[in-house]
């Protein structure tokens, strides 16, 4: 089958024929019908990020299950799934608490499925699946346990997208901060995760919505999210922005939302005092946030992450396919472009260009 590798960061990913074994215990072998274009991915082209190599990306993906390992009980042949990447073994300490997107038998076995070996290979090479996942490709073989079953008239490229960005950012809203209604928020980095992160707040009903990003057009495309003020960070000093159009205070709550140290130093110093600020991008690894240490006491701030927008991705997943369903999220006017599967360094170009919305590959 045709997947998209990555060999090494910097070169643009290779589309080859690939081996796919079937799947084994606890394993479906899945069809890809759709897969979002997250910046997550380009981070490991770029090398700000590592993963082991080679690799099929892709994190975002919705797909048709297609044949069931031993002992599968929860999806059958011809299921419609959203993909997780972080499925969960149900056993180790932080499923067992309920916080399931931080499952340690996921981290401990990375790219590689839960019995510790990959299903893909070109001969005798391994090549690795991101977040198990790997949906930069036409068939995947997952755990069962990222399998999340949803109805057949589902569109497909509106579920992928519930497999990362609206659950990350809906979810970084919602679970992770809490947003009371009636705040002020700011969202530093307006693409498919901070989208998602100011329709969140919307239907948390924050009442100020601040869009902080660099490129104009996406900050007008957030306004249709639910956005109310937009701030240029190249054309103005971003934190003095948002204090003055929260009265001087600052935001109630604060989200990074692109992935830098520097992005992260804004959504801090523009932060209220007892205020919460939310970091949702992946910095590269090189880099260090400046934090002032006795402003984080002296104004009372709490400092959090978001993974996966501390959800707990089986469940919540479900919840944004309501939600969308019943009108409450926009997942529609979202999906701005999409590609064939053999256009995938195109569609992460034009990520890297800014254009508004997100990608989707639709065609495999
Ligand atoms: P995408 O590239 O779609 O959006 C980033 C946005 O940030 C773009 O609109 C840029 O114009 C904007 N931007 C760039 N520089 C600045 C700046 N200096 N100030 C303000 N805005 C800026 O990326 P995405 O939405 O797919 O992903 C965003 C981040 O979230 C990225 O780091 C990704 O890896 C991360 C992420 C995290 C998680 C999680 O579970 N926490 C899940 N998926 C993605
Ligand atoms: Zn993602």
């Amino acid at each position: 089958m045709k997947a998209a590798v990555l060999y090494e960061p910097g070169k643009a990913l290779r589309l080859e024929e690939v081996e796919l074994d079937p799947p084994k215990e606890h394993e479906v072998r899945v069809r890809i019908a759709a897969a979002g274009i997250c910046r997550s991915d380009l981070h490991f082209m770029k090398g700000e990020a590592k993963i082991t190599l080679p690799a099929v990306l892709g994190h975002e993906g919705a797909a048709v299950v297609e044949q069931v390992g031993a002992g599968v009980t929860t999806v059958k042949a011809g299921d419609h799934v959203i993909l997780s990447f972080v499925p969960n073994c149900g056993r180790c300490y932080f499923c067992t608490m309920g916080r399931t997107n931080l499952c340690d038998t996921h981290a401990a076995t990375g790219a590689n499925l839960f019995d510790g070996t990959t299903r893909l290979h070109k001969n005798s090479q391994r090549i690795y699946h991101m977040g198990k996942v790997a949906c930069f490709a036409q068939e995947a073989v997952v755990p069962e346990s990222g399998c999340i079953p949803i109805p057949k008239d589902f569109p497909m490229a509106q579920a992928a997208l519930i497999g990362c960005c609206v659950t990350t950012g809906v979810g970084a809203a919602m679970f992770s901060a809490q947003v009371q209604p009636g705040s002020a928020v700011a969202v530093v980095g307006c693409g498919g995760v901070g989208l998602n992160v100011i329709q969140g707040a919307r239907l948390l009903s924050a009442s100020k919505i601040i869009a902080v990003d660099i490129n104009d057009a996406s900050l007008e495309f957030a306004m249709r999210f639910g956005a109310t003020h937009m701030v240029n960070s190249k054309a103005q000093d971003p934190v003095a922005k948002i204090r003055e159009l929260t009265g001087g205070l600052g935001a109630d709550y604060t989200f990074e939302v692109f992935g830098s140290a520097e992005t992260v130093e804004v959504a801090f110093n523009s932060c209220r005092k007892g205020g919460t600020v939310v970091v949702v991008g992946l910095a590269p690894l090189s880099q260090r946030a400046a934090i002032d240490p006795v402003a984080l006491v002296r104004f009372e701030k709490t400092l959090k992450g978001s993974y996966y927008g501390s959800s707990r991705p089986s469940l919540d997943m479900l919840r944004m396919v309501d939600l969308y369903k019943g009108g409450k999220l926009n997942l529609d006017d979202l999906v701005t472009r999409h590609y064939k599967l053999d256009d995938i360094n195109k569609a992460y170009d034009d990520l890297e260009r800014g254009a508004p919305g997100r990608g989707v590959i639709t065609s495999f």
